[in-house]
């Protein structure tokens, strides 16, 4: 039986959150169209005959621009540690830019064994396109063994990967039990899936400058109820997370609520309030405090 830690490493947006959940089966990892959507580590576990993969989700590498940004960071290179292979995702339709770079300085400094996937290849009909980027893409990282083309929407080339996985990785005995498919709580889910529901349905500055506390999570046998805080840093985000006659937040609820009572497969109370607390991606215990990051930086 083979085993081992894959890490998904890459910049912002190009897909790694997509793959894990098409790799897993399920939605463990929010996903939106904005960068910058993951601020954990998120484990993904995958258990066939074959054996196990622990797929680690990261951040995408990035520049940081404030205190939270840093954090981040932090979370995404250092779960490059230990890991028996990095999985670097890189994405044509937005080419090869300095956070690539950016990218390939942490891997190429790990020197863990790297596989390069390329995604979002449903984009493209030409495959000429696809192999000039290749051939750059190729050039930035210095451990790769192996090449894919990938879909991680369209799940196009995937079974081939975790087969190669498989056969890269070592003989080893399940480090997780073999039902259990992520290593985060119910808790951190709905947290999570309000704050994608943020991202869909707002603009701009809003999307990254949002915290989420979930306040009460409790099962009385019929319904989960759930209680969670909207962190904005500014006061005037206020209104516009709350929209005309509370007409956002409700939306926010109602989207968060559908998707969660899929996910748990349960009937689900969800009730949000929102809370302004100033600069806070700038103030160590309030990130802390405001982005289930407590556990994973000490
Ligand atoms: N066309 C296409 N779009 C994709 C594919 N995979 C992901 N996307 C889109 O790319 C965007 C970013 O996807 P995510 O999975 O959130 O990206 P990420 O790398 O996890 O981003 P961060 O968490 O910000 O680092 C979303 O709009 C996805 O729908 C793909 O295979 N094809
Ligand atoms: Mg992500």
């Amino acid at each position: 039986m083979k085993s081992g830690t894959v890490a998904l490493v890459g910049k912002p947006n190009v897909g790694k959150s997509t793959l894990i959940n098409t790799i897993i089966g399920e939605k463990i990892a929010i996903v939106s169209d904005k960068p910058q959507t993951t601020r954990n580590r998120i484990g993904g576990i995958l258990t066939s005959d074959d054996g196990q993969i622990v797929f680690y989700d990261t951040p995408g590498i990035h520049k940081p621009l404030h205190r939270l940004g840093q954090y981040i960071l932090k979370v995404a290179t250092s779960s490059l540690v230990g890991s028996d292979l990095l999985l670097v995702i890189v994405d044509p339709t937005d080419g090869l830019r300095e956070s690539d770079r950016l990218v390939s300085n942490h891997v190429n400094q790990s020197h863990i064994p790297v596989f390069l996937a390329i995604n979002k290849i449903d984009e493209y009909e030409d495959k000429r396109l696809i192999e000039e980027f290749r051939q750059k893409a190729e050039q930035l990282f210095e451990n790769i063994s192996r090449t894919f083309f990938i879909s991680a929407i369209k799940a196009m080339g995937v079974d081939e990967l975790i087969s190669a996985i498989f056969d890269f990785l070592p003989e080893g005995e399940l480090l997780f039990p073999e039902d259990v498919i992520t290593d985060r709580s119910s808790r951190f889910m709905a947290s999570e899936v309000v704050r994608e529901k943020i991202l869909e349905n707002t603009r701009q500055e809003i999307p990254h400058s949002i915290g989420v506390v979930v306040q009460e999570f409790k099962d009385d046998g019929t319904i989960l109820k759930i209680r969670a805080d909207i962190i904005v840093e500014r006061s005037s985000q206020k209104p516009i997370i709350l929209g005309k006659a509370g007409s956002m937040i409700k939306k926010i609820g109602t989207d968060a609520r559908k998707d969660l009572e899929y996910i748990f497969d349960q009937k689900i109370f969800l009730d949000l309030f929102v809370k302004v607390r100033e600069k806070w991606r700038d103030k160590d215990s309030m990130i802390q405090e405001f982005t289930n990051l407590k556990d994973e930086l000490h």
